[in-house]
């Protein structure tokens, strides 16, 4: 029988091939013609038919991880900021050269046809982009690894700006077909919610408790590929999307209630609806509780039952796979692997948490207090009662074992309880974790200090070789290979392609930072990747910048301890001088400010702070003398997509959060790999950053953490910095005097008197030391062959900032899992 059914041949990898699939993906999944078709049924067509090439690879990576039982990996990850999918599929499957002319033929353009695409934006930050490089790089390390997480309705929002003010807009960004996805409604499964839990005496006469859920909703599940680089493996991103139960519909719908059972459809559906826009700063809403339990409930019993299915024993579970916990997001899944194993297995408690600590690693991605999540005890019990009922277990098992080996340290027992008692009964998701994961890591070696000295320090003290350390890392594949063409074709032809998938092999251009004429073909790319900035900008914004100028870029969240108001202030400093004439415009280097930033909505102070920003460029921007030689530019809607284009043209990374704040940052990777020299501070993965390339590559200024500490206890006066310092009183009363605001000085007084007398994160303190720092980089800039050279040795020193790197750490301290080839 199956001798007579022809093998599906993928679609030959050259144009004749390509073209083909082309047309047939646009007449019969696209149902149109070239002539009718929209430029969005020629994108849909175009990713199906690249979709088509990776087709084989993905089934042959599913087909061999069940064959081979291989230790795996499963990332819980509420977010995953992946952007763009086409161009990444493109490269991952040696297509880009095929296609560009397989479209040409037919009269299209690539070029045109990949600006179609709307970005996934299924993150806010730094957390999400992290977790998109690390299954990247996992798949091309052919690590058997399966991403799970949230198909959320609404990504993160669209910024827009109305009088220099933040406006969010809906991200719908389902809304015209998502071709990189397949749902597998047939694989949905149930997650409970409320209700209440019963004891009972099993047949064995066991007493047991059991959770009776008093509503559910279904998870169904939509897969992804996740393509290694040039290889065979396409691993799996699967995200759920929340439906409906059938039977909840129903019964209501039996007594005739219509309305009511469409009503109850969109209140279950509503969990999946939107990412909550909240950068480090959770807002403790029960619905993203929900949203938390619901990702997490529906990924263990996807791979539970899987496991199940091929007969394998569950006490066996940390053979086959670690957990890894993405900050406190996923970490309801501690007890709800308890709950499985004890309630539904039939395991003892003890047999239950013995597998389940193995199970689970978790990784920390803040500092600040505000970041840590901890939900109310009331909330917990309301909505997961079972699950609370196991927190206490955990908890009072946990502090028998504190007071047995500090002799009955009551203080030391409260400081450590899971269950927080002050401001009101609640659940401290990170103790959670770091009780129940065999393996906890910060994001980079400051960071991961910080966490043993201070945020976990009882806990480290407890268990420190349960502590380790991860630096982060980005991938090579989108941010070098893709976003900066130019630099890859350059780097390419002096050392071959090798580097793509082994980035310290960056280290081999040191030598060419001596060589005259790599340093210039190194500055012609730099100037084409600014041109293609001045493009972008000029088309998506409206925005003219002159690509002759010195690029200074600051792209992040808008966050208090980022310090985008320190960057303002240095920009409202050289605007007072020169307009004062203490500066000769003639003398200074002619620079363009980018900033690039999306504010929490509800967050207050960021959002002046981004009306601030607007207000300074547009007076800065309109000063016929100081416009010569400083222009501020902040396109709204920063995202992935804008940062491939930035990047890569960007002279000068702005990384100047003060130090023992930033985990680690990501972007400051980005920016030092494609050839930028940053001024930051000793804070997250700079420190680290500036080990490599060099202190004479790298403007290091401001407090360091412990410093900043020393000051804070000794009693931090910020108005004491404003007395003493002229230029910062001349900025900061600028500000207040209403010259950026229409002559208002009401409009940001919250802003200026936060500076003076409170500065949280120490904006004042270290204005003079950025400012220094600041002139030290127009001095470097002046000298445009000697910056070149440090540029050059920024790359090739920053070889070690790829995710590829990052997860051998974790596969070395933490997962233990090998790489399975799949063949090609
Ligand atoms: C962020 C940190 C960054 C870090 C990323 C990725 C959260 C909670 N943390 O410094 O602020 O680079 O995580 O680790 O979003």
């Amino acid at each position: 029988m199956t001798e007579s059914i022809p093998p599906i041949a993928t679609p030959t990898h050259d144009v004749d091939g390509f073209v083909r699939q082309y047309l047939r993906e646009l007449t019969y999944t696209q149902g149109t013609t070239l002539e009718r078709a929209s430029l969005n049924d020629k994108y849909l067509a175009l990713a199906r038919t690249v979709r088509s090439y990776l087709m084989a690879r993905w089934n042959r990576t599913m087909t061999q991880q069940y064959r081979k039982q291989s230790r795996s990996v499963a990332y819980l990850s509420a977010e995953y900021l992946l952007g763009r999918q086409l161009d990444n599929a493109l490269i991952a499957s040696d297509l880009e050269q095929i296609a560009a002319e397989g479209l040409e033929r037919l009269g299209l353009s690539l070029d045109e046809l990949r600006e179609a695409e709307v970005e996934p934006g299924l993150g806010n930050g730094g957390l999400g982009r992290l977790a998109a490089c690390f299954v990247d790089s996992l798949a091309t390390m052919d690590i058997p690894a399966i991403g799970y997480g949230i198909r959320y309705e609404y990504g993160i929002f669209r910024q827009t700006f109305v009088d220099g003010r933040q406006v969010e807009e809906p991200d719908n960004w389902l809304d015209n077909g998502s071709p990189w996805e397949i749902a597998r409604p047939e694989q949905e499964v149930a997650v409970g919610f409320g209700g209440h839990t019963e004891k009972y005496t099993d047949d064995d006469g066991v007493e047991r408790s059991r959770w009776v859920p008093g509503w559910s909703v279904l998870a169904v599940p939509y897969n992804y590929m996740v393509p290694g680089y040039l290889n065979g493996r396409v691993n799996t991103l699967r995200l759920w999307s929340a439906r409906a139960t059938h039977a909840f519909d129903l019964k209501i719908f039996n007594y005739g209630d219509y309305a009511e059972a469409v009503r109850a459809q969109t209140f279950a559906e509503n969990i999946s609806k939107v990412l909550y826009p909240e950068d480090s700063t959770p807002q403790g809403k029960e619905l993203r509780l929900q949203q938390q339990y619901f990702f997490v409930a529906a990924s263990l019993r996807d791979y539970i039952d899987r496991v199940l299915e091929e007969g394998f024993d569950l006490h066996r579970l940390p053979e086959r796979i670690t957990f890894q916990l993405n900050d406190t997001h996923p970490v309801i899944a501690v007890p709800e692997l308890m709950r499985i194993l004890v309630d539904e297995k039939g395991f003892g408690w003890d047999e239950a948490w013995e597998v389940t600590r193995q199970c689970f690693a978790y990784t920390c991605h803040t500092l600040l207090p505000e970041a840590l999540e901890v939900w109310p005890v009331e909330l917990v019990g309301r909505l997961l009662p079972r699950h609370l009922e196991i927190i206490y277990r955990i908890n009072e098992e946990f502090l028998g074992q504190v007071r047995e080996r500090s002799g009955g340290d009551e203080m030391l027992v409260r400081r450590m309880s899971i269950i927080a008692e002050h401001p009101e009964r609640a659940v401290r998701m990170a103790f959670l974790a770091t009780v129940g994961a065999a393996k906890v890591n910060g994001v980079a070696e400051l960071h991961s200090q910080l966490l043993r000295d201070k945020v976990l320090h009882d806990f480290a003290q407890l268990w420190p070789e349960k502590f380790t350390n991860v630096t982060n890392g980005v991938t090579p594949r989108r941010f070098v290979r893709l976003a900066n063409p130019g630099l890859s074709a350059l780097i390419t032809e002096a050392i071959g392609d090798g580097w793509v998938t082994d980035l310290e092999r960056l280290r081999e251009l040191e030598p060419l930072a001596d060589d005259a004429e790599f340093r210039r073909r190194f500055r012609e790319v730099k100037a084409a990747n600014k041109d293609r900035l001045v493009r972008l900008l000029a088309a998506r914004d409206g925005i003219e910048i002159d690509p002759s100028t010195m690029l200074d870029v600051m792209v992040k969240r808008l966050h208090e301890y980022k310090r985008q108001m320190l960057k303002v202030l240095h920009v409202v400093t050289l605007y007072d001088r020169i307009r004062s004439g203490e500066l000769d415009p003639a003398q200074v280097v002619p620079r363009t400010v980018v900033f690039g930033a999306k504010a929490a909505p509800g967050y207050k102070m960021a959002k002046e702070i981004i009306a601030l920003i607007n207000h300074v460029g547009a007076v800065v921007n309109a000063d016929p003398v100081v416009s010569q030689v400083l222009r501020v530019a902040f396109p709204a809607n920063y995202n992935v997509t804008v940062a491939e284009t930035l990047v890569p043209a960007a002279d000068l990374s702005e990384q100047i959060s003060l130090a023992g704040k930033e985990a680690s940052g990501t972007g400051n990777m980005k920016f030092a790999l494609n050839g930028a020299l940053t001024i930051g501070t000793d804070d997250g993965a700079n420190v680290e950053i500036r080990q490599l390339v060099g202190d004479e590559h790298f403007f290091l200024f401001g407090l360091t953490e412990p410093e900043a500490s020393a000051i804070q206890e000794a009693g931090y006066r910020p108005a004491a910095y404003y007395e003493q310092n002229p230029g910062l009183r001349r900025a900061l009363d600028l500000v207040a005097s209403g010259e950026f605001s229409g002559g208002d000085r009401s409009v940001f007084e919250p802003i200026v008197s936060n500076l003076l007398y409170e500065d949280r994160f120490m904006v004042l303190a270290d204005y003079q030391s950025y400012v220094e720092a600041q002139d030290r980089v127009e001095g470097a800039y002046r000298d445009e062959d000697a910056w070149s050279r440090s540029a050059v040795l920024n790359v090739a020193r920053s070889g070690f900032f790829s995710s590829d790197r990052s997860m051998r750490d974790y596969l070395e301290r933490i997962w233990h899992a090998e790489a399975v080839p799949v063949e090609l």
